[in-house]
């Protein structure tokens, strides 16, 4: 359907012709949604299993939340996180991704069988990052960022939302191309939630074909955040909780679908699994 898959994809996703759906297993005590739950890596395992019987092409493991004001951890503590999950995963036939911003942790995810760097900082984080990724000569998710999650939201200031998200975006690419990253490994992604207020998001998903065309492969996570929850917020204020926002999310999937995003990185897999294929079929006309 005319969304090119970057270089590197596992051999049996190459046909995949809708929107990959992309499940989230954060290997976490504090991530806004499943935080505390897959601390130990069997359960975790288990869940990322789950995520692909149900339909997640491919799953996106983190050791490190990155949930508004949260912490750092050490790299050793990320890393005793999520290798023997990516192992377990990679025994179980679950293709994987690493959700990090650091470069060796994305080198030692890469030996465990992780065939794309999910870096939400795009590179700022880490200046190993780009050479690194070039060096592996995996698939590299550039993410708009602006600073770690201790300081981000006082970061969220913008005079026009859309301009300025691409044009910073446009330049971390430029950075990783001029690293060694080849353009065919590239992936771009907006970065919903990342120092941006909740109509920053909207804003941005108004425009989703600024970003669609740009040349790049375009991965989208919207699942369970903030701004869903205030969107959905009850008549006397109170904030969607985290875990009554699949609806939403699955709505988002579908118009992402629609709009020729490459992958939804998602908490609940069911709902996007039959989004998008609603979404294909609006964009192409045809089931
Ligand atoms: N959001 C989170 C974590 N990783 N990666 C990408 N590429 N895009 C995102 O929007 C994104 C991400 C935060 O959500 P979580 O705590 O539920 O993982």
């Amino acid at each position: 359907m005319s969304i090119g898959h970057p270089a590197g994809l596992p051999a049996a996703l190459l046909g995949v012709d809708r929107t990959l759906i992309v499940g989230v297993l954060n290997v976490t005590p504090d991530s806004f949604s499943d935080g505390g739950r897959y601390r130990n890596a069997q359960a975790a395992i288990e869940h990322g299993v789950a995520l692909h019987t149900a339909g997640a092409d491919f799953v996106d493991v983190g050791g490190e939340s990155t949930r508004p004001g949260a912490v750092r951890v050490a790299a050793s503590e990320e890393e005793h996180r999520v290798l023997a999950v990516l192992s377990g995963l990679k025994a179980a036939g679950v293709p994987t991704s690493i959700d990090t911003m650091r470069a060796t942790t994305a080198t030692a995810a890469v030996a465990e069988g992780a065939f794309l760097v999910n870096d939400v900082s795009g590179g700022l984080a880490d200046a190993d990052m780009y050479g690194t990724v070039a060096g592996l000569g995996v698939a590299y998710v550039v993410m708009h960022w602006r600073g770690h999650s201790t300081t981000m939201q006082s970061q969220a200031t913008y005079t026009n939302v859309v301009e300025e998200v691409s044009r910073e975006l446009q330049a971390r690419i430029a950075a990783a191309l001029a690293a060694g990253i080849a353009p065919g490994a590239i992936v771009v992604d907006p970065g919903l939630g990342f120092a941006k207020e909740a109509d920053h998001n909207w804003g941005l998903l108004q425009s989703l074909p600024e970003f669609t065309s740009l040349g790049y492969p375009v991965l989208l996570g919207a699942s369970r955040k903030r701004f869903l929850g205030n969107l959905l917020a009850s008549p006397d204020g109170q904030v969607r909780p985290v875990d009554e926002r699949d609806g939403a999310t699955s709505a988002i999937s579908a118009l992402a679908a629609a709009a020729g995003v490459w992958a939804v990185r998602v908490h609940d897999v069911p709902g996007s699994v039959d989004a998008v294929r609603v979404g294909r079929a609006w964009r192409l006309g045809r089931a």
